[in-house]
């Protein structure tokens, strides 16, 4: 019987992705690229779900139930390009039929690393030192001048001990922190004596003892200001805090209005809760370090989130389940 050559799936892609990625995509998929790497309006983005079988969207493309309503009967796979999915609403992708794929596990150092990048920039005030210098305001060394604090002996709070969570933990014991957590399930016996972690069941509890926090669990319902305005107060007036994983974890104002009140001694954050808009106090401020959503920006990360892409869209097309199915309940 002569065998009919199966018809290759539409693929949107809503952003540029590294080329060799896109040469990729070209090659296995009917694929429509975002060429001038412009974020798609909401009128583009509910054309793009109307036509397509796949769409590859990224953090920066809000795919609520308004967009989904309008989805076409094609649309039977989302595979975004990133680990978060708080931009995609997953339970009425669920009721559709539509399979939603994230990128998981390959970011976690690069993202590990930005987090422990941001402790010590904040912690050792090199925004502001770097400031000074580039506005030609520094007239010398003062024994008195650009005094941080010491991280060695300091104890660090991790806020969701997933993945990220733990490689930052490796990471800030080598600068001589010591290691409490906050999760919803405590972590395996081993993890924790490895990285002799200290669990809080109490985030309120953990949040008043601790000099860092830092930020590194998923934007959910139930995380949605979890570091609230009343549990910011609970902090020491020393402390910093640091977040590399939503915006929307932290109450802004509240926490903006404390590094105003000199309440919290200072902030190093790489997301925002109302991205890419950061508010503008922040900017007046010298006790924060403030970064443009770079935690995973490396080159191999974005290659290998390209590549589980790749790999998603692949074993779909086949007729099998793609490995990073994110499902409502995993969260
Ligand atoms: C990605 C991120 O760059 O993967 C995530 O959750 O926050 C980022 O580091 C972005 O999501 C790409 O869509």
């Amino acid at each position: 019987m002569p065998t009919v050559a199966k018809k290759k799936p539409l693929v949107i892609v809503t952003r540029t992705l590294p080329s060799a990625i896109e040469t990729r995509l070209m090659e296995l998929f009917d694929t429509r690229l975002n060429a001038e790497d412009k974020p798609l309006t909401a009128a583009e983005l509910i054309d793009a779900v109307k036509t397509a079988d796949v769409l590859v969207p990224t953090v920066t493309d809000r795919i609520d139930s308004r967009v989904l309503s309008q989805a076409g009967p094609r649309l039977k796979l989302i595979a975004s390009f990133g680990t978060g999915v708080d931009h995609i609403d997953l339970d009425t992708a669920r009721q559709r039929g539509i399979i939603v794929t994230n990128t998981p596990g390959v970011l976690t150092e690069d993202t590990a690393d930005m987090s422990m990048a941001l402790v010590l920039a904040t912690a050792r005030r090199m925004g502001a030192g770097e400031r000074l210098v580039r506005a030609g305001k520094w007239t010398g060394w003062s024994p008195t001048a650009m005094l941080g604090g010491r991280l060695l002996g300091k104890r660090m709070g991790i806020v969701g001990m997933g993945r990220i969570g733990q490689a930052l933990a490796r990471r800030a014991r080598g600068f001589g922190l010591s290691i409490h957590y906050h999760n919803r399930k405590r972590v395996h016996p081993d993890i924790e004596s490895e990285l002799e972690a200290t669990y809080w069941e109490s985030l309120d509890q953990m949040l008043a003892r601790m000099d860092i926090v830092s930020v590194n669990c998923p934007h959910t319902p139930a995380t949605f200001h979890l570091l609230s305005a009343r549990r910011l107060k609970l902090m020491k007036p020393t402390a910093i805090i640091v977040n590399t994983a939503r915006g929307e974890v932290i109450d802004e104002n509240a926490m903006v209005r404390m590094l105003r009140a000199g309440e919290l001694a200072g902030a190093g954050l790489d997301v925002y809760e109302h991205e890419p808009q950061v508010n503008p106090k922040l900017l007046e401020l010298d006790s924060v370090v403030l970064l443009p959503h770079m935690g995973s920006a490396t080159l191999e990360g974005r290659i290998e989130m390209g590549e589980k892409v790749l790999i998603n869209i692949k074993t779909f097309a086949d007729g099998h389940k793609p490995p990073d199915r994110v499902l409502a309940t995993m969260f």
